[in-house]
């Protein structure tokens, strides 16, 4: 249909309003003007309708700037539908009640594809067919409205209301980017018509995360859903805080029109809508049959989730309207349409308890044990919290009424409280001073919301990762210790802590699945051979948080032995060139808990030992920063790295202000350019051999 529109109104064929405003304005600027607002009308659509932006944002703000000046200087000139006045208007006292002009109806809902199936064997029915034409659209999970434009230009917009009557909310609608302030299309004809709209005003998800974001950031409460969302920035008396909000409209009907031949089906309406600059939802189709709905409804039901919008369903209509008309309406409802409802993401249930759940880095988890509740296709018994902090900011407590939300394959979680139906003994969640599984004390880092368990060595819960960790290439390289195997020395209990490995025989290790002797003695030997290491290896291994290859390399060298570092205050940490607050508060934590200190003990007494380490200050490289770039002909990068090392020198990746040298190879690159820049001293490979040799 899109290619050729002229339509006859009741006004004559549809009129190019530029010409006319040409004639009207005051030379010089006023050409400028109607160029101006159709460029930035044609961007806006682009960027905001079809998601497809054609401009740099320097050069729309350029053509917006000057539109504004063109108008600030014709003041005569400035129209409604000018794309400068989406700013928002001066506040409202309340908003004035709207009469629709013809009633905006709402739908029938199928919950099973046997309604759906009833649904279309009463159309044929009634009609006498033996297949109907549906169109099939989106069911929007937004707010109804209503919009009129007068000779294509927008007038008002109104809330459904009770269906007769709305509450006029125009000045709101105009700050919504992708609602044309004018019916014009791509070559900027306006469609010179009366007519009514109807549609869905909504948030995106992404949008709808910005703003709760962005709420959290002012103090102010988050909005429970996009819908919630978008209804609290449609109803909003100062338009001006509408306008900071990102609202969408898509249409999905006409309810009048001047025009007297309008397409006589639905979906052809829909591109005539579209034709004229109208948001229109991309997934819809024509149909044939009950099994063409369904299917629909599927294909639908797969992408929900991964679309932008939240949807509750899909919408069934009789295309042709000659046959909507002979179907008709029962009550308020219309017998040609109905919308098949997916099932719910959210409803209501009972906050049960909150247990906290251990994670495998310790991070505790608060979990809502709720009442079950049918939510998103599933029974949810079970919803995450997250943490202490959003408990809070929700105020969520045991025995409240609660919002259960489940999208897709999402995890369920409790999205709010409801605050009017709470008992007088609902319970406020305390965070437990220990772990739930080790009985290890818990802490909280600054900045962090998660409180975590300090028993890393020992908690059942981080077992299988502290097990892995340990064995690592870089800590204690215990060659073959994979994942699987890990999986079923725990399963097996023989495997609590890693002090267990240095327990395990042959029997132990010959009596798993799969497990020849060959490969269990291969196991054995990898971790005799574990047993002699490094401090700073040994160190790495612990798998203490914020504690990495590199820092664990620097404690060493700082303090030498253990001893000397498991005594260590956070003060006398923090004199470690690269260690924090941060590092040093979870160094503290660790050497705190008497569980961690036992399987040190234990991993000691087992056998694991290393040389006590030169301490740093006695070398001759002591506290500089090195950078290794290039390729060196005498020595591979690790070589370098240990001779460095050893002399009590960082080795460090990247080159920063904190760099000492860079040794240069062959091929030297970005690193080298960088030195240069920043005045660091570069030795040649001549010079750095000198250099590890003394001389
Ligand atoms: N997609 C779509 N949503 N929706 C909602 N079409 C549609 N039609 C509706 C409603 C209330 O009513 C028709 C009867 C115009």
């Amino acid at each position: 249909m899109t290619n050729e529109i002229a339509y006859k109104t009741s006004a004559g064929v549809c009129n190019d309003i530029d010409k006319q405003e040409i004639n009207r304005v005051p030379s010089g600027g006023s050409e400028r003007i109607v160029q101006l607002r159709a460029l930035i009308d044609r961007y806006n659509y682009q960027y905001y309708v079809q998601d497809q932006p054609t401009v740099a944002d320097a050069e729309y703000d350029g053509l917006f700037r000057e539109l504004q000046t063109l108008e600030g200087r014709y003041p005569e000139l400035l129209l409604s539908d000018s794309p400068t006045q989406r700013v928002g208007s001066a506040p409202l006292k309340s908003f004035v009640e709207v009469s629709h002009q013809t009633p905006m109806l709402s739908l029938n809902n199928a919950f099973s594809s046997d309604e759906v199936r009833a649904f279309d064997k009463r159309i044929r029915e009634t009609l006498g067919l033996d297949t109907v034409e549906y169109a099939v659209e989106l069911k929007f999970d937004g707010l109804a409205i209503n919009l009129s434009y007068r000779n294509g230009i927008f007038v008002q917009g109104a809330t459904r209301g009770d269906g007769s009557t709305g509450e006029d909310v125009t000045e709101n609608l105009r700050t919504i980017r992708s609602l044309p302030l004018r019916l014009a299309d791509a070559l900027g004809h306006v469609f010179n018509a009366d007519i009514e709209v109807r549609g869905e005003v909504l948030m995106s998800t992404r949008d709808f995360e910005i703003l709760n974001a962005q709420q959290l950031i002012k103090g102010e409460k988050a909005f429970v859903n996009p819908r919630n969302a978008a209804a609290g920035s449609l109803r909003q008396l100062d338009s001006s805080i509408t306008a900071q909000r990102r609202l969408s409209f898509y249409a999905y009907a006409i309810g009048g029109c001047t025009v007297v031949d309008l397409p006589d089906c639905q979906s052809a309406q829909m591109d005539l809508l579209q034709h004229w600059g109208m948001p229109v939802a991309t997934f819809r189709r024509v149909v044939t049959g009950v099994d063409g709905l369904l299917e629909f409804y599927r294909e639908m039901g797969a992408q929900r989730a991964t679309l932008p919008f939240g949807i509750d369903g899909v919408v069934y209509k009789v295309n042709d309207l000659a046959l909507q008309r002979q179907l008709g309406f029962v009550a308020r409802a219309p017998r040609f349409a109905i919308a098949h409802k997916f099932p719910a993401e959210e409803a209501l249930t009972t906050l049960l308890d909150i247990d906290v759940q251990v994670g495998r880095t310790g991070a505790l988890t608060p979990v809502a044990r709720l009442a079950p509740v049918f939510v998103g296709g599933v029974t949810v018994t079970n919803a995450t919290l997250h943490n202490e902090d959003e408990i809070r900011r929700k105020d969520v407590r045991v025995g409240d009424t609660v919002i259960v939300r489940r999208a897709g394959d999402v995890i369920p979680e409790v999205v709010a409280s409801v605050k009017a139906q709470r008992c007088a003994d609902a319970q406020e969640f305390i965070m437990p001073l220990v772990c739930p599984v080790c009985g290890s004390h818990v802490t909280r880092e600054l900045d962090e919301s998660a409180w975590r368990c300090t028993g890393g060595l020992f908690c059942p819960a981080q077992r299988k990762q502290a097990l892995l960790h340990f064995a690592s290439r870089r800590a204690m390289n215990i060659d073959g210790l994979g994942d699987k195997l890990v999986d079923q020395l725990v399963e097996a209990h023989l495997l609590h802590t890693p002090a267990d490995l240095y327990r395990l025989n042959m029997e132990h290790v010959a009596s798993l699945a799969r497990m020849g002797e060959k490969s269990a003695s291969n196991l054995l030997d990898a971790i005799a051979q574990s047993r002699k290491t490094t401090l700073a290896r040994f160190i790495f291994s612990l798998g203490i948080r914020n504690v990495g290859e590199s820092t664990a390399k620097d404690l060493a060298r700082h303090f030498g032995n253990l001893d000397s570092l498991m005594a260590a205050d956070a003060e006398c940490l923090q004199q470690v060139q690269e260690v924090g607050p941060v590092v040093a508060t979870s160094m503290v934590n660790f050497f705190a808990e008497s569980h961690n200190l036992e399987v040190i003990k234990q991993l000691r007494t087992l056998g694991v030992f290393w040389t006590e380490q030169t301490v740093q200050r006695d070398l001759p490289l002591a506290g500089k920063t090195f950078v290794l770039t290039g390729t060196l002909a005498s020595l591979s990068r690790i070589d370098a790295q240990t001779a460095l090392e050893a002399m009590g020198a960082r080795v460090s990746g990247s080159v920063s202000k904190k760099t000492d040298y860079v040794v240069a190879g062959v091929e030297s690159g970005s690193k080298l350019e960088k030195a240069r820049q920043l005045n660091i001293n570069v030795l040649t490979e001549d010079e750095f051999i000198k250099l590890i040799k003394g001389t």
